[in-house]
């Protein structure tokens, strides 16, 4: 067993932070730095799957969860509108490899990638 993640010790309440929605199988927070007006993180419970390759490979059912579950906060927070981003791997400035989707949302067509 791998120690918990940051996520899960927030999911088992030991790291304050509040849990914004809630599915069977996932749950979303804000990002403690976000990076646009709107920046979610949508989680699964378990963090058996370390990045979006893994979880795509082993559960697509749990992936297109996570992706309703975006849509849904994307539309109670902004307009509806979102990126839906997976940092993949440490390169790409994946610092926590318990899999995750950052939401980000509220008027960000005028600003670019990177
Ligand atoms: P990534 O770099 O893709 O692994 O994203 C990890 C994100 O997690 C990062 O944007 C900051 C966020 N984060 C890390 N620790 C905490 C925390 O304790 N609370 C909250 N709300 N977000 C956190």
């Amino acid at each position: 067993m791998s120690e918990p993640s940051i996520f899960t010790r927030i999911l088992n309440g030991e790291i304050p932070s509040e849990i914004i929605a809630e599915t069977e199988n996932a749950f979303a927070i804000r990002d403690i730095a976000p990076q646009a007006p709107v920046h979610l993180l949508v989680i699964p419970k378990s963090q058996e799957y370390r990045n979006v390759v893994e979880l795509a490979a082993g559960d697509p059912a749990l992936l297109a969860e996570l992706v309703g579950l975006a849509n849904s906060l994307a539309a109670e927070h902004s307009d509806g509108d979102f990126r839906l981003i997976f940092n993949t791997g440490g390169g790409a400035g994946q610092t926590v490899f318990h899999v995750h989707a950052h939401v980000l949302a509220g008027g960000l067509a005028e600003r670019t990638l990177g």
